[in-house]
C-alpha cells in the first residue's frame, strides 16, 4: 500500500535503543506513595498486605514478560532484570519501561481486593519507570546490593522510629532521638527500650523480596485423558534472601549464566 503524505512524521520519533550486550534493569516506583500509603492507611513501618500485593504484581509481570530473569522489590519499588542477550522490543527503552509500568499498575488495581479486602482503593495508583544498562555482572550485582542495602537502612530506621512513636513520643521527638545514630545504636534502642530483637524480624521486611523462576511440580488435567498429569514448570516465586553476599549467587548459578 502507498504511504500517505503524512507518513514522514514518523521520522520525528527519536531512536532510544539501549546499548546491546548489557544487563537491563527496569525499575518502577510508586508515584507519590507517601500520600498513597497514608490515604490507604498502610501499617507502619511495614504493611504486609501492600508488600504482598507488590510481589503479586511482580510475579504477574514475570509471567507475562518471559525475558525477565529476576525481580527485586522493597517499599513501593520493583526492579526487573533482563539478560544481556534480551531483544525485547528491539531494546527500545521507552517501549520496555512503559510496558512494565503499565502492566504492573494494572495488576495492582486488579489484585488490590485480594490483599485489602473491603478496604477500598481510593484512587488510581501510578508507577514511574526507567531502564538502566549495566555492562558487567559485578555492576548488576552492585545495583541489586544497593537496593537491598537501601531496604535494610530504611527498615531499621523506620522500625526504630515507629517503636519510639508507639511508646508515646511525638514524631518530632523520635526524629530528634534518632538524629546522628548509627546502626548499632538503633539495634540497642530497639532491644533495650522496646524489647525488639531486630534480627528476629521477618526477612520480607529486612531483606525485601526477590522473585526468581523456580522449578515447581505442577498438576494439571490432561485434555486428552481427563486425568491429572504432573510436570515441572518454571514458576516465579518470592524469596526473602540476602542477595548481597555470594551464597545466593552460588545457590542459583544459572541466573548469571550467558544465555
Ligand atoms: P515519588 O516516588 O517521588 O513519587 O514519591 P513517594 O512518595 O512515592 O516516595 P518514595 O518512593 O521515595 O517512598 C515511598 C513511600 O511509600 C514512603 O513515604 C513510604 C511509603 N511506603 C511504602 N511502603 C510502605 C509500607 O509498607 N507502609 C507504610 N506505612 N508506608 C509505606
Ligand atoms: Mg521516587
Ligand atoms: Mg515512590
Ligand atoms: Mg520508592
Ligand atoms: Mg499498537
Amino acid at each position: 500500500m502507498a504511504n500517505s503524505k503524512y507518513e514522514y512524521v514518523r521520522h520525528f520519533e527519536t531512536v532510544d535503543k539501549v546499548l546491546p550486550n548489557t544487563w537491563l534493569v527496569v525499575r518502577i516506583d510508586g508515584r507519590g506513595f507517601h500520600r498513597f500509603s497514608q490515604t490507604h492507611e498502610f501499617q507502619k513501618p511495614n504493611d504486609r498486605r501492600a508488600l504482598e500485593l507488590m510481589n503479586q504484581c511482580a510475579i504477574e509481570v514475570m509471567k507475562d514478560i518471559k525475558d525477565i530473569i529476576l525481580a527485586y522489590g522493597q517499599s513501593d519499588e520493583f526492579s526487573f532484570v533482563l539478560p544481556k542477550s534480551c531483544n525485547l522490543y528491539s531494546r527500545r527503552a521507552s517501549k520496555i519501561a512503559s510496558t512494565v509500568a503499565s502492566l504492573f499498575a494494572a495488576n495492582y488495581v486488579m489484585h488490590w481486593g485480594k490483599y485489602f479486602g473491603d478496604h477500598k482503593l481510593q484512587y488510581a495508583p501510578c508507577f514511574d519507570s526507567r531502564v538502566v544498562c549495566y555492562p558487567s555482572d559485578q555492576n548488576l550485582r552492585d545495583y541489586l546490593s544497593w537496593r537491598q542495602a537501601d531496604c535494610h537502612i530504611n527498615n531499621l530506621y523506620n522500625t526504630t522510629f515507629w517503636a519510639i512513636v508507639h511508646s508515646g513520643k511525638t514524631e518530632i521527638e523520635s526524629e530528634e532521638i534518632l538524629r546522628g545514630t548509627f546502626s548499632k545504636d538503633k539495634h540497642e534502642i530497639l532491644f533495650t527500650n522496646h524489647n525488639i530483637n531486630y534480627n528476629k524480624l521477618e526477612d520480607i521486611y529486612k531483606k525485601g523480596s526477590t522473585i526468581i523462576r523456580k522449578k515447581t511440580l505442577v498438576t494439571s488435567i490432561s485434555p486428552n485423558t481427563g486425568k491429572p498429569v504432573e510436570r515441572t514448570k518454571l514458576v516465579p516465586c518470592a524469596l526473602y534472601d540476602d542477595i548481597i553476599g555470594q551464597e545466593f549467587w552460588d545457590t542459583y548459578p544459572e541466573l548469571l549464566k550467558e544465555r
